[in-house]
């Protein structure tokens, strides 16, 4: 049905006279019927792509995007009064993801579906999914996010299986949301629930009866949270995830024509970090109650599983106390155990045992031994796993290892946050860009063409008012829009050294009291969520919206110095800020940052990055060169070197730098004080003082001098434009469509 006849059936309405609420689920209607039609058709062998996490976004336009049909449903609202944009206000932003993995999981199945791959992703269905952030007296609080509504793009689905848990059972039910793929098929996103959850055991923000695993086990996804990692309602949730998408694998394969002897020729399943790495032991399991031997289910599990490792964090590497695994999923302990004999048997080195001496299980050992293939998420990441952090398991097994760079999909990270640009570049090159991507190098042709500069700069600063508008509106924040906008926007961490850039705020706050104003204003802008157990993370959030008031209360300081921090950051906020930036912060401490994924929305919506080179950082300066990117910092192996030997000693650096010393004091200061909570504040002072792990203080002048640096450029408005079509025409390389089709060559083979 159409548009017009479903308004029709449902509310036997014209268009001009629905509301946009009435508006939107017609749509979402149409939007779902034309997406089924569109169903994969398959192939023999199938990627199952297991993620705890998948931070969709909003997907209303992007749908229409990806079936061809966006401008003339915009026209169609238009011509009866109504706008798309304000519609899409109604439908509610899925929180299933902390960040950067589980957007780089949502990007994935977008570029499966558009290459028209056989793949679907699997995951849970959080009901409240990550908490909403909500700022009150500089501090932060949560809230659940609920986000099913009657009607939504989930699909019910006749799939549920009994999931047994050490003296319990549950029911499941799968939900399906359909992926669409741009001008291509559509694949499947399986979302398990358990029919048992009840929300309304949820009460005074974000607490719940822990004990009650058949109510709470789909509520809330997890916060990313190294304190706080002991938590046995995640093996739950893990176990509940793998053990639904094990049962479906193997039924699609037997259906597909499998005897399970050859599953590895109708399954591949890639392990998205360690969430999902218990799947390992329960498929022998599963194949085993299915009649074969244990070694024969050892090798066909070893032939069908692939991991993807996004962290050199040591303390976020997921390790299991083997009572967790006792009390929560006993049946799983003797296959452990047994994997666990053969590597020992084989190997006899505790270092790369799956049960250390502590009774803690590795997970990511275990997928290592018994996965053909551990990937990392950018050059530099894969290169210190292989020559550090997992250099002991690279040595067992070369072979297995391989550099699968990210990407973004450039449907939502340009054709749809950003029409104005898109547009623009379709006029210079064509539209092919939107499905081979390196042809955004045509771009290049035009870095001396005025007049193609000058539009690049309008389109900008069109985005610049834009988020000006949107902010006011939303957060009653104020900007302005002829200011330079410099965003750092990505969970807070530590190691992602937002507080680095919060003493460079200081820094400048005293630069200007001592009258040194700098020619053009800034806004710094800052979205991130801290874990709610994170407390440092916590008091570096506290710190900005401190800085925020005091900033925005100096009248000396106020003309030349905005600090904003973002409410709730999430994909729709994203989709706003990242068009709208200038320059943007990829500043975490070398060696620390896997890959980052932001850091390629923004090269391809034109802002220029100040960063160190970490994570995909250095392919991109590799790829625009010295003149269009800000490089600053300590390289990776001089990071490295100074963990090994232990010689950084902040306090040396305090004493010595007089600049760091008054930005450090400041954040103790009498004015800092009147504003935030002393308690939070001398935390963060003491941490920094006599810790500061990320190592911010040697980064610390260099990272001033390129900020100085970066803000005299920006005013050779033509030679910043230059930068700008640079960095754009050089992001194809870090299109998802790039990532995925590699994946598939080298490690899927669909
Ligand atoms: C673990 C145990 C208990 C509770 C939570 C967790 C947990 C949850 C989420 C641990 C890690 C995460 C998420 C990690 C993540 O987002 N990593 C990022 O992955 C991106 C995609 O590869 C990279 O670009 C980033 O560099 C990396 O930080």
């Amino acid at each position: 049905m159409n548009l017009k006849e479903i308004i029709t059936e449902r509310y036997e309405k014209k268009i001009s006279e629905c509301t946009n609420e009435e508006l939107y689920y017609a749509l979402l209607e149409m939007t779902k019927g034309m997406a089924k039609k569109r169903e994969s058709s398959g192939g023999k062998r199938k990627l199952y792509y297991i993620s705890a996490e998948f931070l969709i976004g909003k997907l209303l336009s992007n749908n229409l995007i990806n079936l061809g049909i966006y401008d003339e449903v915009k026209e169609l609202l238009a011509e009866n009064g109504k706008s798309l944009a304000e519609l899409e206000e109604f439908e509610p932003e899925p929180s299933l993801g902390n960040g950067g993995l589980g957007r780089l999981a949502a990007c994935f199945l977008d570029s499966i579906a558009s290459l028209g791959l056989n793949g679907d992703g699997v995951g849970l269905n959080y009901h409240f999914g990550l908490f909403k952030q909500v700022f009150e007296n500089h501090l932060q609080s949560e809230t659940p996010n609920p986000w099913i509504e009657k009607e939504s793009w989930l699909t019910k689905t006749d799939v549920s299986y009994t999931i047994h848990f050490g003296g319990f059972k549950l029911k499941s039910r799968l939900y399906d949301i359909d992926v669409t793929g741009y001008g291509n098929r559509t694949t499947k996103l399986h979302l398990f629930d358990v029919e048992s959850v009840d929300e309304s055991i949820v009460t005074d923000g974000i607490t719940f009866d822990k004990e009650d695993i058949a109510g709470n086990l789909t509520l809330f996804l997890y916060p990313d949270d190294s304190d706080d990692k002991g938590r046995i309602l995640r093996v739950y949730q893990q176990y509940f995830m793998v053990s639904n998408a094990a049962r479906l694998i193997l039924d699609e394969a037997v259906e597909r024509g499998s005897d399970l002897h050859n599953l590895h020729e109708y399954a591949a399943i890639q392990i998205n970090d360690t969430h999902p790495s218990m799947v390992i032991p329960e498929l022998i399991r599963l194949l085993m109650g299915r009649g074969l031997l244990i070694d024969e289910a050892i090798e066909i599990v070893s032939k069908t599983c692939a991991y993807t490792n996004h962290t050199i964090l040591a303390e976020a590497l997921e390790k299991w106390p083997m009572h967790f695994l006792n009390q929560a999923v006993p049946q799983l302990v003797p296959v452990i155990y047994e994997l666990n004999n053969r590597v020992m048997r084989r190997y006899n080195d505790e270092s790369v045992a799956i049960i250390d001496k502590n009774d803690l299980v590795h997970m990511a050992h275990m997928d290592i031994h018994y996965g053909y293939s551990v990937n990392g998420v950018a050059y530099l990441h894969t290169e210190i796993l292989k020559n550090t952090e997992l250099n002991n398991f690279y040595k067992l097994y070369p072979e297995k290892f391989n550099n699968k760079t990210n990407g973004v999909t450039f449907r939502r990270w340009l054709l749809h946050c950003n029409h104005e640009l898109a547009d623009m570049i379709e006029s210079l090159i064509g539209p092919g860009y939107k499905k081979n991507a390196d042809e955004l190098e045509k771009l290049g042709a035009f870095v001396n063409d005025e007049e193609v500069l000058k539009r690049l700069l309008t389109v900008k600063q069109n985005s610049k008012t834009a988020l000006k508008e949107y902010l006011a509106a939303t957060q009653g924040i104020e900007i302005d829009d002829h200011s330079i906008y410099d965003i750092q926007v990505k969970r807070l961490h530590e190691y992602k050294r937002q507080q680095m850039n919060a003493l460079y705020v200081i820094h400048k706050y005293f630069e200007i009291k001592a009258g040194k104003k700098p020619s053009r204003p800034v806004t710094v802008i800052f979205g991130a969520k801290a874990a709610p157990a994170y407390t440092i993370a916590k008091d570096i959030i506290h710190l900005i919206l401190c800085l925020e008031e005091l900033v925005s209360s100096d009248p000396e300081v106020a003309p030349y110095l905005k600090v904003v921090m973002v409410e709730n950051y999430n994909v729709t906020l994203a989709e706003k800020l990242i068009p709208a930036a200038d320059i943007h912060e990829q500043i975490s401490l070398a060696s620390k940052e896997a890959s980052g994924t932001s850091n390629m929305k923004f090269m391809l919506n034109g802002a220029v990055a100040i960063g160190t080179l970490d994570g995909a950082n250095v392919e991109m300066h590799q790829f625009v060169g010295d003149d269009n990117i800000y490089i600053f910092g300590d390289s990776s192996e001089t990071v490295i070197k100074r963990y090994e030997d232990k010689s950084y000693v902040s306090k040396e650096y305090y004493e010595e730098d007089e600049d760091i010393k008054r930005a450090v004091d400041f954040i103790v200061g009498d004015e800092m004080l009147a504003i935030g909570c002393r308690e939070s504040l001398e935390r963060l002072y003491n941490e920094l003082l006599n810790k500061d792990w990320f190592m911010t203080f040697p980064d610390f002048r260099d990272y001033v001098a390129a900020k100085e640096r970066i803000y005299a450029d920006y005013e050779e408005r033509m030679e910043w434009a230059k930068k700008m079509l640079i960095n754009i025409s050089m992001a194809g390389f870090f299109s998802s469509d790039r990532t995925i089709a590699q994946y598939n060559e080298e490690i899927w083979h669909l």
